[in-house]
């Protein structure tokens, strides 16, 4: 009876959670610790910052003038369609075992949606971030970026849009020493619309890209360079706006450098490297990939959900309030 019961806690304890997430012990957030609803800033603020499990549900909306900062085995989930965050967004620095789902984050000036580094085991599920492209590409920072060597991460079931850049891993080609062999992450069943680029952009990373749905990404979507691998598997792009463009992306400015071609925005730093597992539809999108790389299995399992469901399961399933 005992095993029983233990044995339908840690189910319970873990439900959802995979991908990268799902390894190297696992994430579970907050769960086992004390739970707390909050619904102004400076409370919100004050319950995410201890170390001491915790599951922290958000009635908002709030407004933060800066970035919340997250501590170690935490869960922030917003309650039903409420959890909106607008400005200041979250950050979580040398952290592990945090999960944030089911939140709004809008609209932040000066940093990210969500800052992770130096962290590992990270969920970030069903959210939803938005801006606007009113403005200039660098007025708005970018929505998910992942630096300084974290690791084992899953986002997976957001809504991207309305942005110029999403979702970065990796800040920097000189940061090799401290990133290279890190950033294990999956991305799965994220809906992507409106979106300049980096669906994501990555540096060193592994990346499982899997059934998300990507319209209207106007300029680049999945750029692999400085050596990172990607998988790519199922996932759909609809009405590429720029159908001349990269949809993958693996090219870095070096070679047209060296062939003294002329100066164009890019990044001068190493390729990275794609790879095609289950077939995608890439509709009028264009890929241009210079370096077909080994990463062509991970080491967890999951399922992928047919091609031609993947619309439709992404636009119903991705966002908020469906948790
Ligand atoms: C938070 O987690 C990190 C990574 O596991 C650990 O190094 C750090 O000591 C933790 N912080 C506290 C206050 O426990
Ligand atoms: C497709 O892209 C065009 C050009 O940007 C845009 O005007 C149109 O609204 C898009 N269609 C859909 C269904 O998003
Ligand atoms: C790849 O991109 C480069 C730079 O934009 C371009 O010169 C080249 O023609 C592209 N190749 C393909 C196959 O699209
Ligand atoms: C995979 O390819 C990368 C880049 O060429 C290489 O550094 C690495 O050793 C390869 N890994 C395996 C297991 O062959
Ligand atoms: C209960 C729980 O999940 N505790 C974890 C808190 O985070 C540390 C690492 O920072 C883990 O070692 C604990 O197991």
């Amino acid at each position: 009876m005992k095993v029983i019961v233990l044995l339908s806690l840690l189910v319970s304890s873990v439900v959802a959670q995979d991908g990268y997430a799902a390894l190297n012990g696992g994430t579970t957030g907050g769960a086992g610790g004390t739970t707390t609803t909050v619904s102004a800033a400076a409370a919100f603020q004050t319950a995410i910052k201890s170390n001491t499990p915790k599951v922290v549900f958000l009635k908002g909306p709030i407004s933060l003038s800066s970035q919340a900062s997250i501590g170690n085995n935490t869960s922030i989930i917003g309650v039903g369609t409420t959890g909106i965050i607008n400005g200041g967004g979250l950050r979580t620095v040398g952290t592990s075992n945090v999960i944030i789902r089911n939140l709004v984050i809008n609209k932040v000036k000066g940093n990210d949606a969500i800052t992770v580094q130096k962290a590992h085991n990270i969920w970030i599920d069903h959210n939803e971030f938005f801006s606007d492209t009113d403005h200039g590409f660098d007025f708005y920072d970018g929505q998910v970026d992942l630096t300084h060597a974290c690791d084992f991460i899953t986002v997976s079931w957001n809504f991207f849009h309305d942005h110029f850049k999403c979702s970065l891993i990796g800040h920097d080609p000189g940061n090799s020493k401290e990133d290279t062999g890190k950033f294990h992450i999956t991305y799965h069943h994220n809906h992507w619309n409106n979106i300049h680029t980096r669906t994501p952009a990555m540096r060193f990373a592994h990346v499982h890209s899997f059934n998300n749905l990507f319209e209207n990404v106007v300029s680049q979507g999945i750029h692999s360079r400085s050596f990172a691998q990607v998988l790519i598997e199922g996932n759909v792009f609809v009405n590429t706006t720029e159908p001349g463009e990269s949809i993958v992306f693996t090219l870095n400015e070096i070679q047209r450098l060296t062939n003294l071609q002329c100066l164009h925005t890019g990044d001068f730093e190493p390729d990275g490297f794609a790879n095609f597992g289950a077939a995608s539809d890439f509709g009028t999108g264009r890929n241009n990939i210079t370096a077909t790389g080994n990463f062509t299995s991970v080491p967890y399992t999951y399922t992928l959900t047919p091609l031609t469901s993947v619309r439709s399961t992404v636009t119903s399933g991705a966002g908020v309030g469906k948790i």
